[in-house]
């Protein structure tokens, strides 16, 4: 790791002097010479342009464009020269033209929507942002400033804005710290961080956006600048909030909430959303570093049937490459791979293999020689050919950013997908260097037409790699979904790849924080998210394991990874009880494959994350600012893992409203922290009253058979809920020409009926004829079912549920006493 030799504090502590309309800030740290930071000065005009609007103080320029009712785009030409408007992401700026009106006064411009406006103060160039009623959300501290000292090569851009004594800040992305991101601070470079420490920084990724909550209203800011980039939450003055960037152009959007849930809508609008992912993707991934020869594969495949634990994809790391050599095979490991895939897949395995950035140097390999005759690898500032070490030896690396380059890297897939690989796993993609770290900032890179250096590159070259890698097992499939997971990644990566937290460790505390990082990275824009479950380095021990399941059960993306020098980690590697309580809990995801696929659809259709934190549904209640244990899975599920050892009962906070304990079918309300009992076999787990959780039967793949029956778990309230449920072919895109089933469960109840409104849209229809009907915490006992008007048949099971069978075509049911 790099040594500080700046103390950030001194750093920051600077001398402020007044000086001919600018403010020098005179940094005792540096020493030799002061930087020099800029400031706007004055704004004496507004000219607009359609949506844009361009503010001047003579010399610097401000555009300003209206996004939409909630958004703004605020950027800064410090000389009046914009910079081409290019963004990886956010590729196409989709503005509505909404009605906007300028008005004037002697204090300031004001630029308004509907709902939010934005003002520019005459007096010193600070902008802030209101919203309908007048309440200031943000506001400037200091004008937008920037240095162009020249020992640093360009503009250092900087933004800083007021802090208020309750404001809290949640997202950025993967960072290993407290889900409230208040008094951090916080940087963004895309780094490979091997068994990465507790408030480590930066990690892999790099997601500027962040959303704050001020007095019950939520804002966003997304800084789309793919520099190195720095982000100060009230860290080294209580009342000031900043985010800076060693280059680039200080562009940033304001996104109006006032929910957090409308924040992340609305940055998904900017940055798009994951595609449907094919649906066995949602079941159970093992992987591990690395399974060979093929007999051990072949083995762990037959483990997972014999022992009766559900799995859908199996994974090879980097030795089952010819020395690590991407698109070929090690033939005396895997003598015969498609044979291999074709039998993996005739019992339910799909096949996901590991591709890296770094392409070996040998003249006899022919992605080498390609490459280099097309000149596709990245240079140095001197056209040297960038060349450092990796997994292969001496390597060098295709240029992501180049669109050609993008192009042949995606059809390089080709033989694998027609070998029927099924995914594809991208790892160091930060780029990661052996020894040096990454590449030297020199590094020139075509950024698809407006070349830059690594210095702008670095934090987009893992998104373009699986950018290229995602299209271009999309054009060799046709229409069938990819699989794709990232390690590394920029903001709008979710386009692309699901994406695993990287490097973990076998400890409590590592449970903890992917606990957290899981949750952040849903609010921030990344959706399909899993941890290496069991840790990836260091040896978990038999409850740690069945803990990190437990929760991994709820996580979007659910994947057991292990480093090569540990011991076995398949779930029954621990004996019992462990390897039962493993398959309860892989099976509970079976189960609930049609929840959290509908809990996809609405991420992806609607922008809404599929992990939701607590303060995400009472963003108002400031002690949920502080809460980080517990999350909602869709919009119905709340979980608290266990992240403790030995836990016999935790306290979870239920959010207002009534809940169902999951196990028990008690009846809790919330509001408070209820006491749970946690003894291995369960997590507290608890479902919102008035749900209709869809289940699956257990399958040992998915599709291992048709489904007959769809359970219908149906939760009594005394007030009325909607839920959704989203079915399709679960493999192709035909779901973009409405080609799949939404369905929508109404219910609404008192202390003596229940009645369920039930309507479909869409245009696909499943196979299945009928639903079996689990009627939970009727207050009173049923003297009659009706469907559609029509007396049904039912029975009260000992646990005091209600039980009926009916096909699925219904609009209306009612339970009455
Ligand atoms: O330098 O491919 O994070 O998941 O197993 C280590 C070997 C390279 C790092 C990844 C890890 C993977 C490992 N890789």
């Amino acid at each position: 790791m790099e040594e500080n030799i700046l103390n950030p504090k001194e750093l920051f502590n600077e001398l402020v002097v007044e000086e001919e309309g600018f403010r020098h800030l005179n940094n005792p740290a540096d020493g030799i010479k002061p930087i020099t930071k800029k400031y706007l000065g004055i704004p004496e005009k507004v000219e607009q342009l359609g949506n844009k609007f361009y503010f001047s103080d003579g010399d610097a320029k401000v555009e300003i464009i209206v996004v939409n009712e909630e958004i703004m785009r605020v950027r800064l030409a410090p000389h009046g020269v914009f910079l081409d408007d290019f963004s990886y992401a956010v590729p196409v700026l989709k503005n509505k033209p909404v009605p906007v009106t300028l008005t004037e006064d002697e204090k300031e411009f004001r630029l308004s929507t509907q709902i939010i406006n934005c003002h520019v103060r005459k007096a010193d160039f600070f902008i802030s942002f209101s919203d309908k009623d007048d309440v200031i959300t943000s506001a400037d501290a200091t004008p937008m400033h920037w240095e162009e000292n020249a020992q640093f090569g360009g503009y250092y851009v900087y933004c800083t804005k007021e802090c208020h004594p309750d404001e809290n800040f949640f997202g950025l992305g993967d960072k290993p710290t407290e889900l409230n991101l208040r008094g951090k601070r916080l940087s963004n470079w895309n780094t490979d961080a091997y068994s990465f420490n507790w408030n480590q920084d930066p990690l892999y990724r790099s997601i500027p956006f962040y959303i704050t909550v001020n007095e019950g209203i939520a804002h966003g800011i997304f800084f789309d600048n793919t520099y190195k980039a720095h982000f100060d939450f009230g860290s080294e003055d209580r009342t000031k909030t900043s985010f800076w960037a060693d280059g680039g152009e200080l562009q940033y959007y304001y996104i109006h909430g006032p929910h957090m849930m409308d924040v992340v809508k609305s940055y998904h609008l900017l940055t798009g959303t994951h595609p449907m992912p094919p649906l066995w993707a949602l079941g159970y991934h093992q992987c591990r570093w690395s399974y060979y020869p093929e007999a051990k594969l072949r083995m762990v495949a037959k483990g997972f049937r014999e022992n009766k634990i559900p799995c859908d994809a199996l994974y090879l790391d980097i030795d089952y490459m010819d020395g690590y050599r991407c698109f070929t095979w090690n033939r005396r490991y895997f003598p015969d791979p498609r044979k291999m895939i074709k039998e993996l897949a005739d019992s339910g395995f799909k096949t996901v293999v590991i591709i890296d950035p770094g392409i070996r140097v040998d003249d006899n390999y022919p992605i080498f020689k390609e490459g280099k005759e097309k000149r596709y690898f990245c240079r140095r500032s001197d056209d040297y050919f960038m060349e450092g070490h990796v997994w292969p030896g001496r390597c060098q690396f295709p240029d992501f950013t180049n669109p050609e380059v993008r192009e042949w890297w995606g059809t390089l897939f080709d033989e694998l997908v027609e070998m029927g690989v099924a995914g594809v796993w991208n790892d160091m993609n930060e780029p990661a260097v052996f020894g040096s770290g990454t590449f030297p900032d020199d590094v020139r890179h075509q950024y698809d037409g407006y070349r830059g250096s690594h210095r702008k590159a670095h934090n987009v070259y893992g998104m373009q790699m699986v950018r290229a890698t995602y299209e271009g097992i999309r054009n060799i499939k046709k229409n069938k979904r990819p699989f794709t997971i990232t390690r590394a990644g920029y903001s709008g990566v979710q386009r692309y790849a699901s994406v695993w937290t990287g490097d973990n460790v076998a400890s409590w505390e590592h449970l903890q924080l992917g606990n957290i990082q899981l949750q952040r990275l849903s609010v921030s824009g990344i959706p399909f998210c899993g941890t290496d479950i069991g840790g990836f380095s260091g040896e978990p021990d038999g409850e740690l394991f069945t803990r990190w399941i437990q929760a991994g059960t709820f996580a979007p993306f659910m994947r057991a990874h292990s480093a090569g020098d540990t011991k076995e980690r398949e779930p029954w590697s621990f004996g019992e009880p462990y390897t039962s309580i493993n398959r309860k809990f892989i099976e509970l995801r079976y189960r609930l494959l049609p929840y959290l696929y509908s809990a996809f659809w609405e991420h992806h259709r609607y922008g809404f994350p599929i992990l939701r934190p607590v303060v995400m549904q009472e963003q108002s209640v400031l002690k949920n600012h502080f809460r980080q244990d517990e999350f909602t899975f869709g919009d119905k599920i709340l979980i608290c893992p266990v992240l403790r050892p030995g836990q016999k009962s935790r306290k979870v906070y239920l959010p207002k409203g009534q809940w169902y304990n999951f196990w028990t079918n008690e009846v809790v309300s919330g509001g408070d922290e209820v006491e749970v009992l946690t003894p291995l076999e369960t997590i507290p787990v608890f479902i919102k009253a008035g749900a209709v959780i869809p289940e699956y039967p257990v399958m040992q793949y998915v599709n291992e058979k048709p489904i007959e029956e769809v359970k219908l778990n149906i939760y009594h309230s005394d007030y009325e809920a909607n839920s959704f449920l989203f079915e399709d072919h679960g493999e192709s895109f035909a779901y973009e020409q409405d080609i799949y089933s939404e369905k929508k469960f109404v219910v609404n109840g008192d202390t003596s009926s229940l009645v369920m409104n039930h309507s479909m849209e869409g245009l696909y229809t499943p196979r299945y004829d009928g639903y079996l009907f689990n009627v939970i915490g009727l207050p009173f006992v049923p003297a009659k079912v009706s469907i559609d008007g029509k007396d049904i048949e039912f029975a009260v099971n000992s646990d005091k549920i209600l039980e009926f069978r009916h096909t699925k075509s219904f609009k209306h049911l009612e339970i009455t006493n």
